[in-house]
């Protein structure tokens, strides 16, 4: 997004603002919004600045009250919740219902973008397509936000996949558990908000995710090992129940699409220092940080194309003019 764009929202804001203000201050309303990682997580943190935008934007008649940490619905339950107006708003890893519709895990396809500036291009690519998927299942888009590249943790030195036959891995979405089955682990789903105890209590030994999940949850308490391996870049998106998105005034749409505007600028940064930061937490904290060597990247890599080709045979000429769509913007 360009510095004029970001005028142009900001400027839009404060228009809207007072309009808001003048129109709606009478009939205050307060939106709950779910979001399933740690209030300290930066996804978390941009949250709270989208609301609080909104919340003084709007002159306080639509005030929006975070819920982080899986504390209102756990991660699994929130797409649902607000689908089904449970609550009108609410944050999500949409790659954790890529069972339900296979184009959502567009984002966790292995090695197609790795870095922040991929990742940026694949989003464009796919942003239209995901925008009417959702709109059909009664969800408005408003922002998303990429967390940082996955890198594999284990509590052991691990050079092929051979060294990871029988770990029992933590997933969050079907690509990583058909990841772990590829490489011969035990997959089980947990949740982000679980997982420090899924590792102290054995019931998990490892993971895919970044830097900053590691960091959140204090991994180095029970595992040792972070290799760098840049498979995917997953994204968070802050969605409204379309109907709750029809039901209010213009001024106020104008505010919320204003705000998610700023908040999907602020996320994207708040990603890339975060993702430096928290490596170099990892390795303070006395977790062995660094790449994967050459086998192991290797055979991971051929572990991507079998994932690629199996994404495609499931999300067809949608999946592939995604994709299509994505090359050529590169
Ligand atoms: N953290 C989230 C999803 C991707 C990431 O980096 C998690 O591990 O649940």
């Amino acid at each position: 997004m360009t510095k004029t764009t970001l005028t142009k929202i900001a400027t839009g804001i404060s228009l809207s603002a007072s309009l808001a203000m003048s129109a709606t201050s009478a009939f205050a309303e307060v939106w709950d919004l779910p979001m399933a990682y740690s209030a300290t997580n930066f996804h978390s943190a941009v949250g709270a600045e989208f609301a609080k935008c909104v919340t003084e934007g709007t002159g306080g008649s639509l005030e929006i009250k975070t819920h982080p940490g899986g504390s209102l619905f756990a991660g699994g339950e929130i797409k649902r919740a607000i689908q089904t107006g449970q609550v009108n708003i609410g944050e999500r890893l949409l790659s954790g219902h890529q069972n339900e519709n296979a184009l959502f895990g567009f984002d966790s396809v292995p090695f197609l973008a790795t870095s922040f500036e991929d990742s940026e291009k694949l989003w464009e690519a796919a942003k239209g397509p995901l925008t009417e998927v959702l709109e059909a299942q009664n969800l408005h888009l408003l922002y998303s936000v990429p967390w940082p590249s996955q890198g594999l943790y284990f509590k052991k030195e691990v050079n092929s996949v051979a060294d990871m036959k029988g770990i029992k891995f933590r997933s969050y979405n079907s690509a990583t558990a058909r990841l772990a089955e590829l490489a011969g682990m035990l997959p089980v789903q947990i949740e982000a908000a679980e997982i420090s105890q899924a590792f102290a209590t054995g019931v998990a030994e490892s993971m895919i995710s970044s830097g900053s999940t590691g960091y959140d949850r204090k991994v180095w308490e029970s595992l040792t090992h972070f290799y760098d391996v840049q498979a995917w870049l997953p994204r968070n998106y802050m969605m409204v129940n379309l109907e709750s998105w029809n039901g209010l005034d213009a001024g106020t749409r104008n505010v919320m699409t204003g705000c998610a505007g700023i908040a999907e600028y602020a996320g994207d940064w708040r990603s890339i220092e975060y993702a430096g930061f928290t490596l170099a937490k990892l390795a303070e904290n006395g977790m062995t940080v660094g790449p994967a060597g050459e086998q192991l990247q290797a055979e991971l890599k051929a572990f991507g194309e079998i994932m690629t080709k199996e994404w495609l045979e499931k999300t067809g000429d949608a999946g592939q003019a995604i994709i299509d769509a994505y090359n050529a913007s590169k």
